[in-house]
This record gives structure tokens, sequence and C-alpha cells, in this order.
């Protein structure tokens, strides 16, 4: 059997000292155990370093390498997460554009082909992921390599007209023809992408999914990613979710708990769910106090300026909202800056009515797939979900609301909260289903047998 190698910005493989892993990190290290394989990138550390550090635990080896703090300003602080996270998130506004920043990325990738590139066998599976590598497949291929590889997309394919505005847009979507296979979240990036191929490079697509620009031809599919459905499930029944719940049952003191569940980025619709949460305190006055919301929501990418106004933003609605409408026994918001482990979220989703997920853009969202299975099924919480999130795509079966309308919010809370117990089921069977069908081991098979050729699978 090939070896697998995944080759990510950090990497999540088990080690000594690390907490839970979530359901990727699970998924890749089952994939890299039964096929004896690497986890390559970046440590988090930066020195001057130049080498890689090998270690192997659990099963599963990984390698890191240290970056420069310039590699680090220009290449993840910069290209990836000031130009290519919000032009791909459409925001087009946040977006910077420094050829400083894009010199950095090129340099990192190009360091990141250069270190790894050693390390390979020729019969090695190459899988590279997320937009902090685009260019590593091309890069890899200028070292001669023949190998299979494959890159996974984890965030929105954007609209053709938006991507135009990055100053070298035709470089970095031409080095993508350097892969085998190309994966996006949904049908809807997989569709932007077309489009962009088909104006911008002349390229055609078949029914198969097979891309050809220029005599170069890979293939392109619709990958959703998915959570570790049965295990999460388990985790929600298990002894510590229980205990969290009840703890968050006796807090909220017989209210109805609503919760909501993101990394802090301006991407994930925060201050338009408070601002739509106010609008609920607002128009539905007579049963506000039969609510409360729980936000948690641990700082993120904090050396970027976006990512401390948008913080800074949502301490002052926070507080001003609990200002106007607390009173004397009840807190409207519960504002939390930090991180749970796996099993006391499950018990925290299983505890809420109603989960509250309005990404204005996300290449999919874990967190409503999550959600989904922590519930009880003989008493199920509502989800709603952003139309706007990958993950809309597949749970039809929620509220599905525009985050941008805090109308929307106000009134599909209300929805939600009057939901009879037989629809709510009802619902919750369909969106199960999904979850359990369409989970992380299911996606990382997609993928791998794509990019081994095994496939049934490829979309047009
Ligand atoms: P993210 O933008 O990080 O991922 P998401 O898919 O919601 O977004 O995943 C977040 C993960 O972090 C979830 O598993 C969640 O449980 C966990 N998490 C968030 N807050 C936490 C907290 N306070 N404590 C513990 N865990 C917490 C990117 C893309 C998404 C895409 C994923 C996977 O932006 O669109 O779904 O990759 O492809």
């Amino acid at each position: 059997m090939a070896r697998l190698i995944v080759i990510s910005n950090r990497v999540s493989a088990p080690s000594k000292d690390g907490g839970a892993q979530g359901g990727l990190a699970v998924a890749l290290t089952a994939a890299l155990r039964e096929a004896d394989g690497i986890w390559f990138g970046w440590s988090g550390e930066t020195s001057a370093s130049r080498e890689l550090r090998f270690t192997t635990f659990d099963g599963v080896t990984s390698g890191v390498v240290d970056l420069s703090e310039q590699d680090v300003e220009e290449y993840y602080d910069g290209y990836a997460n000031r130009t290519l996270w919000p032009l791909f998130h459409y925001f087009l506004s946040l977006a910077e554009f420094e050829r400083d920043f894009q010199g950095g990325y090129e340099r990192v990738n190009r360091f990141f082909a250069d270190v790894i590139d050693p390390h390979l066998r020729d019969d090695d599976l190459i899988w590279v992921h997320d937009y902090h590598l685009i260019p590593l497949g091309w890069l890899l291929r200028q070292h001669g390599r023949t190998n299979r590889i494959g890159f996974f997309l984890h965030i929105p394919w954007p609209p053709t007209n938006l991507l135009v505005a990055l100053p070298d847009h035709q470089r970095l979507v031409d080095s993508l023809f350097a892969y085998d296979v190309v994966g996006f979240q949904t049908q809807e990036s997989l569709d932007s992408f077309r489009h962009y191929v088909e104006t911008q490079m002349a390229g055609s697509f078949d029914a198969d999914g097979h891309v050809t620009v220029g005599g170069r031809t890979m293939c392109a599919i619709a990958c959703p990613i998915g959570v570790d459905a049965e295990p999460f499930m388990a985790a929600a029944a298990s002894e510590e979710a229980r205990t969290v719940r009840e703890r968050v049952i006796y807090g909220g003191a017989g209210r109805q708990l609503i919760v909501g569940v993101d990394r802090l980025d301006y991407s994930k619709g925060l201050e338009e769910r408070f601002a739509g949460y106010e609008r609920f305190l607002q128009s539905y006055a007579d049963r506000r106090a039969l609510v409360y919301l729980l936000q948690i929501a641990p700082p993120s990418r904090t050396s970027v300026q976006s990512y401390r106004d948008i913080r800074a933003s949502l301490d002052a609605m926070s507080g001003r909202i609990n200002g106007e409408y607390a009173d004397v026994d009840w807190t409207p918001i519960r504002y939390v800056n930090q991180g749970y482990p796996r099993a006391m979220l499950a018990g925290i989703y299983r505890a809420a009515r109603i989960g509250l997920v309005t990404p204005l853009r996300d290449g999919m969202n874990l967190v409503a797939k999550e959600y989904v299975a922590a519930q009880n099924p003989e008493d199920p919480g509502v989800l709603i979900l952003s139309r706007f999130a990958g993950a809309a795509q597949q749970l039809t079966d929620a509220i599905l609301i525009n985050p941008y309308s805090a109308d929307e919010i106000a009134d599909a809370i209300d929805e939600a909260l009057r939901m009879p117990r037989a629809e709510r089921k009802r619902r919750w069977e369909r969106l199960i289903d999904n979850v359990v069908r369409e989970d992380v081991q299911w996606w990382r098979r997609r993928f791998t047998e794509a990019l081994a050729g095994t496939d049934t699978l490829v979309d047009a």
C-alpha cells in the first residue's frame, strides 16, 4: 500500500502533551496510521532553524519545521490571513494586497517543498491542505515529483469577479493544475471554480469532473467534510458531558439555552448574531426572559488587526445588550472567550435547545454538524443555520436563515422555541442521517480514493 503524506500549515497529529484532537485531526491521524504516513507542517514556533523535526507518537509520525518571524508576518499573518482568508470569504474590503505578503507566501511554500521533498518516496500519495499551501504541489513538481498529489480547500472558493481582485490570481489558480485532484467543500465552490476556469483560462470541464487547461488535466470534485459523528454522539452521552449539561441547566434556572460556538473570526457573523438576538429580545419581549444565549468564542489570529477589532466590537455589544436588558436574576448573553474539551462541548450542545450558527460565509462549518450529533434523539434541539455556510447545502432540515437579517434571526429563534417535539424529531432525524452518513471518515475515503484513482464517486 502506498504511504499517505499529509501537508498542512499546522500539524495536529497526536502528541505527548497534546489535548483532545478535533474530528479532522482524528480522521487524518487514522488515515496516516493505516498508511504508515507522515504529517508535515509548521511547528507554530519561530526560530532560525531550517531543520525538520520528526516525532512518532501513537503510531503517527509528524515532521515539523520552524519559520522565521518575517515568514510568519508575511506568509501566515500576511498573505494567508490578511489577503486570501478575507478575499475567499467575500470580505474584499478587508483583503490587503501587499507584494511583501505575496513574496513571503511563495518563499515559505518553496521552503516547505525544499525541506519535505527529500523525505518523499516515489509512490507516496501526497495530500496538501488549504489556502496556506496552494502552490505547494506545483513547487513539488519543480523537484521532479511525479507522485499523485491532491489538494483540498477547506474554505470557500470565491466568485470570479472577487477573485480577479487578487493581483496574482492567474498565477495562483494556474498552480492548481499541478495537482491530480482538487477538492472543494461544496458544489457551489466547484461551480465558482469552473466559472473561473472557463472564463479566465479558456479551460473546459468534462462530465467526470476532469478539467483541462492548455493541455494539462486534473480532476475537480466537491467533497464536503464531516465530523467524527459516532464518537461525538457517544461523547455527548458520556458522564463528562452529563456533568456539564447539569451545570449548564442548573445555571440556566429553567431558561432555554441558545448556544453559539465559534473561533472569534469576522467570517462567523458574531456581530450579526448578537444583533439578531437583540432583535428577538425587542420583538418578542414577552418571551425574552425564557432564554439566554451562551456564546463561546476563543480568540484566534490575535496578531491581525481585524481580529482585534471584532473582539473589541463583541465585548462592547455584549456589554451593551446585557446592560440594557439584564434583570436581577437574568443575564441575556453569557460570552465566554475560551476553548473547551470536546466532551464538554458535546454536553453544552446537548443542553441547548437551539444551536445558533450564523456565519456570513463558511467553507463548511463543523459546529453545525457537531450540534446535530450531540442531540438527545428523544428531545432534540433545533439548528438555526446560515444559508451561507457550506453545511447548509447538506443540512437542509435546519431552519435556514440569512445571517445579515436581524429579523430573520429573531423570527427563527421564536420559531425554534415554539417548535413541537414531533417536528424537532422529524427534522433532527433527517439531519443526523446526513451527519452520520457523510462523516469525516467518509470524506477522507472519498478524497483519498479520488487521489489514488480508485474512486467511483467523482462528481461532474
Ligand atoms: P473553522 O473556521 O475553524 O474551520 P469550523 O468548521 O466551525 O470552523 O470548525 C471549528 C472547530 O473548532 C469545531 O470542531 C469546533 O468544535 C471547534 N471549536 C470552536 N470553538 C471551540 C471552543 N470554544 N472549544 C473547543 N472547540 C472549539 C475551517 C473552515 C470551515 C471548515 C473547517 C473544516 O473555515 O468552514 O468546516 O475548516 O474543513
